[in-house]
């Protein structure tokens, strides 16, 4: 497939086409459950098939975990927790975590084609972000896990138990690194549930961990659709759940955990403003605008994906981005020039042709640059809506995926107001080359990650994490052991 350019006629740039190989990855025909230190075929005898969503060809067939597979691996990592790993003094943890960092930067390459092909994303990005900054996560917690009674917590602070963890598809070894590292580096056993549409990456680290020779039910990956991960968080055996995904399932998740003494932690959606003052520069500003929204095809929950520009550079900013939107690709997600790759699901692109329909119908205006989409597949072009007010429906609801929103507003008064019209509150953006604006408008902004002339910036060492309809809890830093401990 080859990668489209969006470039307007007569700019046009003809690029050859630069295909990363997939002959690293071998994909097998079927896949079991990792369930304590070795592959399982799951009791059900049940599979379910992943798609490439650049292309809809089938990659293989995953197992479906039902309630007994759930029983095995939460037994398999209480087990572990109470005879082997749980017993591991820090020091010992941190030389496995620093085993599993080192080998997925050895596999990297492995990694990033595996993701491309199993999520959609663009080669760039799983090869240049997912992968170098799971790898960070685990070197990261390597790092804390024999240093847990300096971090504030009491001299001693004791891990929970175990972990049920269930991640959603847009990064999926990203989010499993970013649930295992913690859970690991403070003593805790996990049972880590991917996304149906994308578990191949999990299933390969399953790979690495095995190798890596963590004890058996240290680590335990278990496939399945949404009602696996209903019945990993309602297990009894399970101590802790850490829950990435929308808003919808953890509002289920956390009345299934009421009143059960377990603790939780829950990173949901969100509907982020990017605020760009009049005095902001305007080309990096455009450049943040693009990644804010445009990086992963939208599907971020932390993307920039309502616009808010001051009344008076409106129209230049609009200008630029739409210029500089031209020249982005769309197309095969394995073409290193690529810049937006395929929507991950059939179910999410009706779900983005649905809203973007009724932005239309609730009479925003409606922009994408000229662009051919792929004849097979799933895609939607980056597309821009002007006119927009906070009663809109794409001013609202969380779109997740490459569709932005553009308001405007005149004073920082306003725009912190608009800003905060929301029922999530994740991250926001803001531009402006004043330094004290800047802190003004970080102190009013009710965002858990506030980026101030840049924006999707990640480090594990930064928690991250949501107020309001955005969940609670923090992942990375020293608050995202916090989730961990006992203390
Ligand atoms: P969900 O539909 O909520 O799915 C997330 C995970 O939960 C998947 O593994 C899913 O399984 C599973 N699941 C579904 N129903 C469940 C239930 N009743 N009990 C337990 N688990 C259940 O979200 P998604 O569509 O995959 O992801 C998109 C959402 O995640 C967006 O709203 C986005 O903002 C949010 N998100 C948030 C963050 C942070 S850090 N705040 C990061 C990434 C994504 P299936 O795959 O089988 O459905």
């Amino acid at each position: 497939m080859a990668s489209v350019s969006t470039t307007t006629p007569g700019t046009d740039w003809e690029y050859a086409p630069a295909p990363e190989s997939r002959e690293i990855v071998t994909i097998q025909p079927e896949y079991n459950l990792f369930t304590g230190g070795e592959f399982v075929p799951p009791a059900s005898g049940e599979f379910f098939t992943t798609l490439n969503p650049a292309s809809e060809e089938p990659l293989a067939r995953v197992a479906q975990a039902g309630e007994a597979d759930v029983d095995r691996a939460v037994a398999a990592a209480r087990q572990a927790f109470e005879t082997s790993w749980g017993r591991l003094p820090g020091r010992e943890r941190a030389k496995y975590l620093y085993r599993i960092a080192r080998a997925i930067q050895e596999r990297a390459r492995e990694f990033a084609v595996l993701e491309s092909l199993d999520n959609g994303k663009p080669i760039k990005e799983s090869r240049d972000v997912d992968v170098p900054l799971a790898a960070a996560h685990f070197f990261y917690h390597a790092g804390w896990a024999d240093k847990l009674g300096y971090a504030g917590f009491g001299p001693d602070p004791r891990p929970i138990g175990v972990a049920g963890q269930v991640i959603p598809w847009n990064f999926p070894l990203l989010m499993a690194a970013w649930k295992l590292a913690p859970a690991l580096a403070t003593g805790n056993t996990c049972v880590l549930k991917p996304a149906e549409t994308t578990p191949l990456t999990a299933l390969l680290l399953a790979e690495v961990i095995a190798e890596a020779g963590l004890p058996p039910g240290t680590v335990n990956i278990i496939t399945g659709d949404g009602s696996t991960g209903a019945a990993l968080v309602g297990h009894p055996g399970v101590n802790k759940v850490a829950f990435t995904g929308s808003t919808e399932v953890g509002k289920q998740i956390q009345q299934a955990v009421a009143g059960t003494g377990k603790r939780l932690t829950l990173e949901l959606g969100g509907k982020a403003a990017n605020v760009v003052f009049d005095d902001a520069p305007i080309d990096q500003a455009v450049e943040g605008i693009v990644n804010g929204i445009f990086f992963n095809q939208g599907h971020v929950c932390c993307a920039g994906s309502r616009l808010l520009l001051q009344e008076s550079v409106a129209d230049a900013v609009l200008d630029r981005l739409k210029r500089r939107l031209a020249t982005l690709r769309l197309g095969d997600p394995l073409d290193k020039n690529t810049d937006i790759g395929a929507i991950n699901s059939r179910q999410q692109l009706d779900k983005i042709e649905g809203l973007v329909a009724a932005g239309e119908a609730e009479g925003a205006q409606r922009w994408s640059p000229p662009c051919r989409l792929p004849a097979k597949g799933y895609w939607f072009p980056p597309t821009v809506f002007s006119g927009v007010s906070q009663s809109h429906k794409i001013a609202r609801e969380e779109i997740f995926g490459p569709v932005l929103s553009v308001l405007t507003f005149r004073t920082p008064e306003e725009a912190v107001a608009k800003a905060n019209n929301t029922p999530y509150g994740l991250s926001a953006g803001i531009w402006t080359e004043k330094g004290s604006r800047i802190l003004w408008m970080a102190g009013k902004l009710r965002a858990g990650v506030v980026w101030a002339n840049t924006y999707n910036r990640f480090d594990p060492a930064s928690p991250f994490g949501g107020y309001q309809e955005s969940g609670f809890g923090r992942e990375g830093g020293r608050a995202g052991l916090a989730a961990y401990l006992d203390a």
